[in-house]
């Protein structure tokens, strides 16, 4: 489909100068924020008047259905680089009340962290890169992004956009090739200041310890195995097309996917067979068609790694009661799958699947829930769907996710803070929250 350049640490390095250069010294340097707001806002125009292109480039890159990159990738990319080119007049220190002896005038600043390698996963490709780049360059940052191997071209055309927005050379540089050639020297480099990482888990630890050379500051957005709850007073038709979306949204391919179905006793069959039964309506195929609405997975190494956890599934006990192997005979397709007679020790109630597999249990009460659905390394995120708010808060309240959808999923808004507790990751991407984790704090004292 295309070639794209397979770039190594010397190119890690040359980008990491220029975007040093360019941070220390280059015309970023002394913009005013209202201008790096407009060229933001001018990025997103250009984002928006090139959205079809963009959907089609992540139909092909990726795989998932046109209709879903139309719907949800590009606009959210849009929407994410408006949001934050508001923040760029926005961000504000403090006056401080001192209470040390003496008189004193004291106040804050937040200025920005610095250069920031950016690394990013192949579900969402375009979006991940505007949840990258929109807050790093509203605070004042550079930027070095290593998109996806899998995935690299709407990185690579929201780059040429970046120039034509009249961004300044080596404020962004995006370096394609592998986490082993360009990745792994990003998140060492000892001129680097901060890494913002999105992907799995085991990827995050290694991160962490490449950052840890020059201490660079981390931020990581890493997997999960998200507690969808359907109790029992819910309608029954919602919980089931909520549950259903909640996994096999983009193939399942989704860090804060509705993995683990916990269903109330007394709705428990209903539900599960409702949401097999909604298996059905699933149309697989290429993403091109515009009748369908569950691409493939993106790799050759996905679909093993998926079918593996299907095959280990039925060994630990699992049933299916929809799906259960490989769609066809070519192509990277799985069926959607419905795994029952699951319990809390099974891997593939564990571990982070990434395919269109749901495991469903069934639980008693408010106790029982809390103590499963907790019962995980991860926290990223949950679901809850019933009709009974006041249950609804105090299960929110005691879940350890960085996300709870109550009676919807899977719902992003530019202004919402997402992130992970436990090893889901630390810091939060969007909302003014994540503008913490591209800025620094410093404390001016002046004595009167
Ligand atoms: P990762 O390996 O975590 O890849 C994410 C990004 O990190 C990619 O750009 C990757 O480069 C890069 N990378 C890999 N090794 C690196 C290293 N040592 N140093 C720096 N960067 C490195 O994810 P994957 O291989 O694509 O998928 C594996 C599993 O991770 C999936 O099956 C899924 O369970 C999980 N996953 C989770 C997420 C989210 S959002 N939580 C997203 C994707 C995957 P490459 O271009 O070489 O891949």
């Amino acid at each position: 489909m295309a070639h794209v350049a397979q770039g190594e640490k010397e190119d890690i390095d040359r980008a990491v100068r220029a975007a040093r250069r360019t941070f220390d010294s280059g015309p970023w340097h002394t913009m005013t924020p209202s201008m790096r707001g407009r060229l933001l806002n001018k990025l997103a125009d250009l984002a928006e008047q090139h959205s079809e292109e963009f959907a089609q480039l992540e139909s092909l890159d990726n795989g998932k259905p046109l209709s879903v990159a139309r719907a949800a990738d590009v606009p959210l990319a849009i929407d994410m680089f408006c949001y934050m080119a508001g923040w760029a007049t926005k961000i504000e220190g403090n006056t401080i009340p001192m209470s040390f002896p003496g008189q004193y005038f004291a106040y804050t600043l937040r200025e920005p962290v610095g250069v920031v390698g950016q690394i990013i996963p192949w579900n969402f490709p375009l979006l991940m890169a505007a949840w990258k780049l929109a807050p790093a360059l509203a605070v004042g940052c550079t930027s070095i992004l290593k998109p996806a191997q899998q995935t690299p071209l709407s990185a690579l055309r929201l780059g040429e956009l970046i120039m034509e927005a009249g961004f300044p050379a080596g404020v962004v540089n995006i370096v394609t090739g592998f986490g082993s050639g360009a990745g792994a020297p990003l998140a060492a480099h000892p001129a680097v200041d901060k890494i913002a990482f999105t992907g799995s888990t085991e990827v995050g630890k290694m991160i962490l310890q490449a950052a840890a050379g020059n201490l660079k500051k981390v931020s990581l957005e890493l997997g999960g195995k998200a507690p969808n709850i359907v109790l029992k007073d819910m309608d029954v038709q919602t919980a089931i097309a909520g549950a259903a979306h909640a996994i096999f949204f983009n193939q399942g391919q989704v860090c804060c996917a509705g993995s683990r179905l916990y269903v109330e006793k007394g709705v428990f069959d209903q539900v599960v067979e409702g949401v097999a039964e909604h298996t059905k309506k699933i149309k697989i195929g290429s993403g091109f068609d515009p009748s369908v609405t569950m691409g493939p997975l993106v790799s050759d190494e996905q679909l093993s790694r998926v079918t593996g956890y299907l095959q280990l599934g039925m060994s630990e006990g699992a049933k299916s009661l929809a799906g259960g192997q490989r769609y066809g005979d070519h192509g990277y397709f799985v069926e959607p799958t419905v795994l029952v007679s699951t319990n809390q020790n099974m891997r593939v109630v564990r571990e982070e699947i990434f395919g269109p597999v749901v495991v469903a249990q069934p639980f008693d009460d408010l106790d029982e829930i809390l103590s499963l659905a907790n019962d995980t390394v991860f926290g990223l995120s949950a679901g809850i769907w019933t009709r009974d708010i006041s249950k609804a808060h105090r299960i929110a309240a005691q879940l350890k996710a960085g996300t709870v959808w109550i009676n919807c999923y899977n719902v992003f808004d530019a202004a919402l803070p997402f992130g992970g507790y436990k090893q889901s990751g630390w810091g939060r991407e969007m909302g003014h929250a994540v503008l913490e984790s591209y800025t620094e704090v410093k404390s001016v004292c002046i004595g009167l």
